[in-house]
């Protein structure tokens, strides 16, 4: 026994000698959006630890909104011979001279969460992160499920149910997905004629601007909004400050539903001033790192993989929150 454990101290000494000398820290280049939600700010933290635990040296740049600071970063990364690219798309479109250039220095590239349109899709090598198509139609799903069970009738004495909503980044997927997936499934619904959309405008996914847009809103019509859809939480909660400013109950004179699942909305059903939240989970670092992984061991990857999520309502919120973990 004595023997076999010595022997194994000795391999496994052995083993790791050839591991430090032959693997050098992993470094990989990741570029941020900024931090202009509850949401980001989360997915940022767990990147950074995810990062640590896989022992990766993580050079991470804040691009403070603005795509010009990504593909500069990118240009950074590339110059630095980093061994895999990671970045979050602020906008869709735009990445193709940039991703060429990351291809010609043969550096993988791996998109987190938004989605992004190239010219030619081995521009990147995979994409892991947010289904925003899908939580469009979850967040109509709710809506029309809530206003035929409780029989809600327009506040305007009128037979349409009007709806404002608050999007996201211009054309961010996240927005354009959230939006289209609405869309599709009020398309879909036979009860597409009870809807009424009266305005739907940007709100950039902060809580500042949510606030300033509706406001605007509300001063175009006040006394006929029946339901806020915003597109993210921050949006949601900037918005219910005005709600409430403007002499409104916000979950009862106007139902809110948003999207991504953060503590702040959580925290809003509890208070009884949101109605419900369809999770998009922004703790995609262990993903990420894991495909990050495999990619730079040429293990095939899948060019697509979505993040589980779930849909939480007022009723549900005390209870779940404790166990939120972001
Ligand atoms: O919903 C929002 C954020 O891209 C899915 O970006 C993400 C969105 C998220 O700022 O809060």
């Amino acid at each position: 026994m004595k023997l076999f454990k010595t022997l194994l101290a000795v391999s496994v000494g052995a083993a790791m000698a050839v591991s430090s000398v032959a693997s050098a820290k992993t470094t990989i280049g990741f570029s941020q959006i900024g931090a202009e939600s509850e949401w980001r700010t989360a997915n940022t933290n767990d990147v950074k630890a995810a990062a640590e635990k896989h022992n990766v040296d993580l050079k991470f740049s804040d691009a403070q909104q603005k795509q010009e600071n990504q593909i500069k970063a990118i240009r950074t990364f590339i110059a630095q011979k980093v061994d895999l690219i990671g970045f979050v798309p602020i906008v869709a479109t735009g990445w193709d001279n940039i991703l060429r250039e990351a291809k010609r220095a043969k550096i993988p590239v791996l998109i987190m969460d938004r989605d992004l349109t190239v010219s030619d899709d081995s521009l990147y090598v995979a994409k892991i992160g947010t289904d925003s198509y899908t939580e469009g139609q979850k967040v109509f799903a709710w809506l029309d499920d809530y206003i035929t069970k409780n029989n809600i009738k327009p506040r305007d004495g009128g037979d349409k149910i009007n709806l404002v909503i608050l999007e996201g980044t211009v054309g961010s997927s996240a927005a354009t997905g959230r939006a289209h997936g609405f869309d599709d499934a009020l398309k879909a619904s036979p009860n597409k004629d009870k809807y009424n959309i009266l305005a739907s405008q940007t709100g950039d996914f902060t809580r500042q601007k949510g606030q300033e847009v509706m406001e605007s809103f509300i001063k175009s019509y006040r006394d006929k909004i029946d339901v806020l859809f915003a597109h993210n939480d921050d949006m949601a909660l900037g918005a219910i400050q005005s709600i409430e400013a403007a002499g409104l109950k916000p979950s009862k004179d106007i139902i809110i539903v948003s999207v991504d699942g953060v503590k702040g909305i959580f925290q809003a059903m509890i208070d009884g001033k949101a109605n419900a939240t369809v999770e998009c989970n922004p703790l995609q670092g262990e993903l990420f790192f894991e495909t990050a992984e495999k990619i730079l061991k040429g293990e095939s990857v899948p060019k697509s993989v979505f993040v589980e999520e779930g849909v939480y309502t007022a009723d549900q919120a005390a209870e779940v929150f404790p166990s939120r973990k972001y």
